[in-house]
């Protein structure tokens, strides 16, 4: 028998090809380099920092499965599990930034979009010169898309969008908008449209006052009878399977991402404990001390396991939505369960924003909640397996 690397207990790094390895060494360098000596004062002013979008596209960390002929680099999906992995060991709010633009606004264009709309936009997406958002929810429908109001109505040379979308990542930034309408051009089948900042109609209020994600800007959009040229409609799909074919991406790396946060939570916890003494020795020496990091240790080892594997299986498109809901839903409540845990162990020191525990602990709330709630993909996983839904 081998030894047992505590930090990596079904050594991951053993499964990881050369090139993967390198685009992860490339993060991790990245994130403890750049994000995380910016991260407290940009949380703490809930600051808005549009560069870091260009800093992240010089390293190729934007649109990572995106050939290279459009911008991205080319890798594949465990690359990216492993870049959300290194950008959310720093903050979920950053790792946040880099899969709406990579998953929810350059998929959709490279999936669903016209060579025109790909080489018009894909290459400046994934330089980070140009900032994306995804508009899906809106105020009357969050966790039921299908019941959104925003319209797309004909007009002689395309269309004219009416409506509403609300809690939207880098939408008060953003350059690029991939939003979803009804339109009624199309039966009123939910299509894709791309608007451009500065388009007649359109603006992107800031939503303030959150407590969570506060390094991630996020805002509504609104349309009020926003005019587009046909050219802005995503001409190759059609119906809730067009943002459900981001989303899959999207989720399937906040199931990597989430387990950086974790990690982090675990190391510091570990850390704190060793060199804290309480009664005459370390916190870490205590058995229901122990208990709590040794639930911390299984919860990711299963968790970067299940990823990994459903990473591979994205690689060679075998991997399933459901598949996806299940590591998704596990991973977000294991690491929001870690980071609450590990506040607590820092005991009072745990509130305060130098320990970092809290600040991941309060983002894991909303990516608890975004993408599909908890108990959404519990539906979805029950439907599954009984063959009868329970949304309504
Ligand atoms: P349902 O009847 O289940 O399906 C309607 C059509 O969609 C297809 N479909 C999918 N296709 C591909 N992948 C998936 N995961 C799919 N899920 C469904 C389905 O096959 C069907 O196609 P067709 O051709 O037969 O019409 O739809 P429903 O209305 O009953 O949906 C129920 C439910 C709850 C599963 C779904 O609506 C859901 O997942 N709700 C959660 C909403 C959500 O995740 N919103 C995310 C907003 S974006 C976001 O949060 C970004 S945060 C980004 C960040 O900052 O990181
Ligand atoms: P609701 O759908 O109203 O849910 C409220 C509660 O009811 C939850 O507990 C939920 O699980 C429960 N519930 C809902 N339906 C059922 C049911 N059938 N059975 C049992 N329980 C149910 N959206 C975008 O489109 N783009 C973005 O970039 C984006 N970024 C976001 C960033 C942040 C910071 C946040 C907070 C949200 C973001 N979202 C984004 C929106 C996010 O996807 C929604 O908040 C999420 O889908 C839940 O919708 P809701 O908030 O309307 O909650």
């Amino acid at each position: 028998m081998s030894s047992f690397a505590w930090e990596d207990p079904f050594l991951i790094e053993d499964q990881l090809e050369e090139e993967e390895r390198m685009i992860r060494d490339t993060a991790h360098a990245f994130s403890q380099e750049k994000l995380a000596p910016r991260v407290e004062k940009m949380y703490l002013e809930e600051g808005v920092e549009p560069d870091l979008f260009a800093e992240m596209g010089e390293m190729g960390l934007l649109g990572v499965t995106v050939p290279e002929e459009y911008g991205g680099i080319g890798a594949g999906y465990v690359s990216y599990g492993l870049v959300a992995r290194e950008v959310e060991r720093v903050d979920s709010g950053y790792r946040s930034m880099m899969s709406v633009q990579s998953s929810l606004v350059m998929y959709p264009i490279y999936a669903y979009g016209s060579e025109e709309q790909r080489r018009k936009y894909l290459p400046k997406l994934a330089s980070g010169e140009w900032i994306g958002c995804f508009g899906l929810t809106e105020p009357d429908a969050g966790s039921d898309p299908g019941g959104m109001k925003t319209r797309a109505i004909k007009t002689e040379g395309g269309y004219r969008l009416i409506g509403s979308k609300m809690w939207i990542s880098n939408a008060p930034i953003a350059d690029v908008f991939v939003v979803w309408a009804k339109s009624e051009a199309h039966d009123g089948a939910i299509r894709g449209f791309v608007l451009e900042k500065g388009m007649k109609g359109l603006t992107a209020p800031k939503i303030g006052g959150k407590l969570s994600l506060r390094a991630s800007i996020t805002g509504e959009i609104v349309m009020d009878n926003v005019e587009v040229g046909e050219e802005a409609l995503l001409p190759h799909v059609s119906g809730l399977k067009g943002p459900f074919g981001c989303l899959n991406r999207a989720r399937y790396g906040i199931a990597w991402g989430v387990m950086g946060a974790a990690e982090d939570c675990w190391f510091r916890a570990r850390s704190y404990g060793l060199d804290r003494k309480q009664f005459g020795k370390p916190l870490a020496g205590m058995q229901l001390y122990q208990k709590k990091l040794a639930d911390m240790q299984t919860e990711i080892a299963l968790g970067l396991q299940a990823a990994l594997r459903t990473g591979r299986l994205f690689d060679r498109a075998m991997a399933s939505p459901e598949m996806v809901s299940l590591i998704k839903r596990n991973n977000c409540g294991k690491a929001l369960d870690i980071a609450r845990m590990a506040r607590d162990m820092h005991g009072g020191n745990g509130i305060q924003i130098e320990y970092q525990v809290m600040r991941h602990a309060m983002n894991l709330e909303t990516v608890n909640t975004y993408e599909g709630t908890h108990d959404v993909h519990a539906l979805i996983l029950g439907r599954a397996q009984t063959g009868l839904q329970a949304f309504f």
